[in-house]
C-alpha cells in the first residue's frame, strides 16, 4: 500500500473509532436522553372551590374568620378559645368530589393541634388525624379508599395552648363527573 493510501485508511479507522466511542456513550446513558422529562400531574386542591364554615370564630379579634382556611394565604382561622375541643371546620361543595388526601396547615406559632378526626358527608368511617411533632409541619392525612362526598369536616380533639387553629384546610382529589 502506498504511503498516501495508508494514511487515508488510518484516518478513516480513527474516524470510525471515534464514532464507535460516541455511540457507546449514547447507549450507556451518558449522552443526551429524554427519560425523566415526562410532566407530573399537579394535584388539585379542591378546598379552593369549597365553602368553609366552622363551629365558631375567635370573637375578640376581627381577623380569624373561617374563610381564611381555604384562601391559599397565610391567614388563619381560630375557633373561640373556650370551645377549642370539639371545634370544627368544614368544606362544602356544590357538587360531589372524590377526596384522596387532606392536609392541615397549622398556625405558625405554638398553638398546636395534637389530635383530631375527619368526618365525611357519606356517613362512613371517621378518619383519625394525628398531630405532627412541630407546628411548622402540615398534618397530612391519607384518605383510603378515596371518599366520594359533598363535605368534609375536621374536628379538633386535642391541642396545646389556647388558640389552636388552622392556616389552611386542603383537600386533594377530583370533581366527580356527573351524567
Ligand atoms: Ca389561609
Amino acid at each position: 500500500m502506498r504511503p498516501g493510501v495508508r494514511a487515508a485508511s488510518l484516518a478513516a479507522m480513527i474516524g470510525c473509532g471515534l464514532l464507535a466511542v460516541w455511540l457507546a456513550a449514547c447507549e450507556s446513558g451518558s449522552g443526551p436522553t429524554e427519560s425523566g422529562s415526562a410532566p407530573v400531574a399537579k394535584e388539585t386542591n379542591l378546598a379552593l372551590s369549597a365553602k368553609a364554615t366552622a363551629s365558631s370564630e375567635l370573637p375578640e379579634f376581627d381577623m380569624f374568620h373561617v374563610t381564611n382556611v381555604n384562601d391559599d394565604q397565610p391567614s388563619e382561622w381560630v375557633p373561640d378559645r373556650g370551645k377549642k375541643i370539639g371545634a370544627w371546620v368544614q368544606l362544602t361543595w356544590d357538587y360531589p368530589v372524590r377526596i384522596q388526601r387532606a392536609e392541615l396547615e397549622l398556625r405558625g406559632i405554638g398553638d398546636r393541634i395534637t389530635a383530631g378526626r375527619l368526618v365525611f358527608s357519606d356517613g362512613g368511617t371517621t378518619v383519625p388525624v394525628r398531630g405532627t411533632p412541630d407546628f411548622a409541619t402540615p398534618i397530612k392525612v391519607e384518605v383510603f379508599p378515596p371518599r366520594e362526598v359533598k363535605w368534609v369536616r375536621f374536628i379538633i380533639d386535642a391541642g396545646e395552648n389556647g388558640s389552636c387553629g388552622l392556616r389552611e384546610f386542603r383537600a386533594f382529589g377530583e370533581k366527580v363527573a356527573t351524567p
